[in-house]
């Protein structure tokens, strides 16, 4: 196999940007560095795998373990796994990693090469960006629903839906502030950087 699988997990609000970064991404990797890569959001995952999931706290948690699942599989096969999910609790983003983690050192595959004890197999991306920002941005309308009262719980407008900013991000990316396209080359430096590209 000719590349290392990694999950690059982005968090962060509806409308932070996660899937827009994700999809810029896959584009300059597919193209400019031949990789093998997929994107899992909730467009694909929500629809599918878990649509018997809705947005209460048990069923994002339990929403979040079923993709941590499906990325462990597709980094085990080699795939760089772009995961944009709002993903508010720490502590389902931190089981993530600990699962991603283990599983690392625990096959036959990777142990010989020296290089991949340095490499993490989940790197956690912080797409920041003020509530302000996002409700501005409103692209599905789901902040002026929330406002309104049509949806409930929705993270960062709801009181029992917050949002638990990471602390140990690998990357933070204010979109706020920074372009889409910079974004993205932050990015590719970072793994350039770590050894991933
Ligand atoms: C947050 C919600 C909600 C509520 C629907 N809270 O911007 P989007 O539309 O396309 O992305 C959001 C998506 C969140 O799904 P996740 O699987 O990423 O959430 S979690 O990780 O918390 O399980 C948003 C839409 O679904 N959406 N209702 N109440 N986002």
């Amino acid at each position: 196999l000719n590349q290392h699988g990694v999950t690059l997990w982005f968090t962060g609000l509806s409308g932070a940007g996660k899937s827009t970064i994700a999809t810029a991404l896959e584009r300059e990797l597919v193209l400019q560095h031949k990789k093998s890569l997929y994107v899992l959001d909730g467009d694909n995952i929500r629809h599918g795998l878990n649509k018997d999931l809705g947005f209460g706290p048990g069923d994002r948690q339990e929403n979040i373990r079923r993709i941590g699942e499906v990325c462990n599989l597709f980094t085990d096969a080699g795939i760089i796994v772009l995961a944009a999910f709002v993903s508010p609790y720490r502590e389902d983003r931190d089981k993530v990693r600990e699962l991603l983690e283990a599983a690392k050192n625990d096959g036959d595959n990777t142990a010989v090469d020296a290089s991949s004890s340095k490499r993490k197999n989940f790197i956690e991306i912080y797409v920041e960006a003020d509530v302000s920002v996002c409700e501005q941005r409103d692209p599905k309308g789901l902040y002026k629903k929330a406002r309104s009262g049509e949806i409930k719980s929705f993270t960062g407008v709801s009181a029992d839906a917050p949002f638990e900013a990471p602390e140990n991000a690998e990357l933070v990316l204010n979109t706020g502030s920074v372009s889409v396209e910079d974004c993205v080359a932050q990015l590719v430096k970072y793994l350039q950087d770590a050894g991933y590209l």
